[in-house]
């Protein structure tokens, strides 16, 4: 299972999914299927849950699954860490097939799903940065506008 509630880790940041999940990449030969997540559409919360269940992961594999959102962060309810970034994490569980027991882990910002991508440990949140934007105008001296 792969879990990922943006829409509750953005806060009001999040607006809407502008592309469903859908699987880019990954070294697994069973992938499975990806979950469509409607709700998100029609600006309810998006589901949490992107996979069906169906895909089988052995030791070292990997799955990369992309989902494209809309996000607004200059919404009053958007959730920002002390640094001023929106952050995301998304969880993955599986349960062994001979061992039957069930694993987890937190995803990790960066590409490397097995150390901690050059900062921090090995289960840290992806920052989203939104650099400010600022327009200003002035009126040039030497070409007054024409009233
Ligand atoms: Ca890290
Ligand atoms: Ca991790």
């Amino acid at each position: 299972m792969l879990q990922n509630d943006i829409a509750s880790q953005y806060g009001g940041a999040f607006v809407t999914v502008v592309s469903q999940p859908t699987i880019t990449g990954g070294t697994t030969a069973t992938p499975g299927t990806v979950i469509p997540c409607p709700p998100c559409n029609s600006g309810t919360p998006v589901s949490d849950e992107m996979l069906a269940g169906d895909a089988c992961l052995l030791p070292g594999e990997t799955l990369i699954v992309q989902v494209t959102i809309a996000v607004d962060p200059n919404d009053g309810g958007a959730f920002f860490n002390f640094y001023g970034a929106l952050e995301n994490q998304g969880t993955t569980t599986g349960v062994g097939e001979e061992s039957g027991k069930e694993v987890e882990d937190l995803s990790d910002d960066g590409t490397d799903p097995n150390g901690d991508n050059g900062d921090g440990g090995t289960n840290d949140p992806t920052p989203a940065w939104f650099p400010d934007i600022d327009v200003a105008k002035q009126i040039d001296p030497a070409n007054p506008p024409i009233i």
